[in-house]
């Protein structure tokens, strides 16, 4: 094996990774991820102390200790190219020596959960609810760029989604499924579904405000789609890249959701901050006594 080299792995005059700002040690190894840097506060305000907030750009970063438990949360940003960004840069600081920038013999897995924001697009899906992402449909071309294997049961699954379109979906979709270890350690009780990550807020999400849609019947394609009891439930911009990078690099992820929107019902949450506080305070309890 040789080294990693400076242009492909680039570490800044005082040792920091690139992008994140930050050095080997200063995460945890369990780290949360959220899209909103103002949201970075809104969680580490929780930890019994903060050891580290740093920052670059729009990756925030606060380390700290809630019941014992060494936590890190750090914002991401919007979409899955962030996601590139922000999953090989946590990678590197745990898996590659900064020094000889080689990987090291023993791997690293990290538990990475996303606490995002999501519109439903399934009528009996409660404004103001969670959901935990089972799996998700990626509509952006990250994995494109990636040697992903999908297995034949995920082939087939795809190949029925990307049926509906007929002819109409330029991208070819993917697919990542949560860790099923996180799932079952942190989801108990929590609704699931599959989420599709999109590679934008308006159009591709079937929103019409003034430019026009190429796929003027993307709402109904997808929230039709079935596949023996699966159905797709909710809407956003990061889940499908943060499986996929996670299954690729060998760390354990899972996606949570707190459903804002109600597509199928045109109804928004009347008070977006109470409720994301509420399920920060849940997740951050279950998080630091569970794992
Ligand atoms: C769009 O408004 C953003 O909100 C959702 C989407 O995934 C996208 O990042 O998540 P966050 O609230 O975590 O950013």
């Amino acid at each position: 094996m040789k080294p990693i080299s400076e242009a492909d792995l680039i570490i800044n005059a005082d040792g920091s990774i690139y992008h994140l700002n930050l050095l080997p040690g200063d995460i945890a190894d369990t780290v949360i991820t959220v899209g909103d840097p103002d949201r970075v506060g809104e969680v580490s305000k929780y930890f019994d102390s903060i050891e580290l907030k740093k920052g670059k750009r729009e990756f925030i970063t606060h380390t700290g200790i809630i019941g014992g438990k060494r936590i890190t949360v750090l914002s991401t940003g919007i979409g899955t190219d962030n996601i590139d960004i922000v999953f090989n840069e946590l990678d590197a600081l745990v898996n590659i020596n900064f020094e000889t920038r080689m990987v090291n013999a023993d791997l690293k897995k990290l538990n990475l959960i996303r606490i995002g924001t999501s519109g439903a697009i399934q009528a009996d899906l409660e404004v103001d609810s969670l959901l935990a992402s089972s799996a998700a449909f990626g509509l952006d071309s990250l994995a494109g760029f990636y040697q992903q294997r999908h297995t034949q049961p995920e082939k087939e699954l795809l190949a029925a989604f990307a049926h509906e379109f007929k002819d109409e979906l330029l991208v070819n979709p993917y697919y990542a499924a949560a860790d099923e270890w996180l799932l079952q350690k942190l989801a108990p009780g929590i609704q699931t579904g599959i989420t599709i990550t999109a590679p934008g807020f308006y159009s591709p999400q079937g929103r019409q405000v003034r430019a026009v849609a190429a796929i003027p019947g993307l709402m109904e394609i997808i929230s039709s789609f079935r596949y023996g009891h699966q159905r797709i439930t909710n809407l956003e911009m990061e889940t499908a890249g943060i499986y996929c990078l996670a299954k690729i690099l060998g760390h354990r992820a899972i996606s949570f959701n707190v459903i804002l929107a109600n597509r199928a019902g045109n109804v928004f949450s009347k008070q977006p901050a109470v409720v994301m506080d509420k399920y920060i305070k849940h997740l951050i309890e279950k998080i630091s006594h569970i794992l």
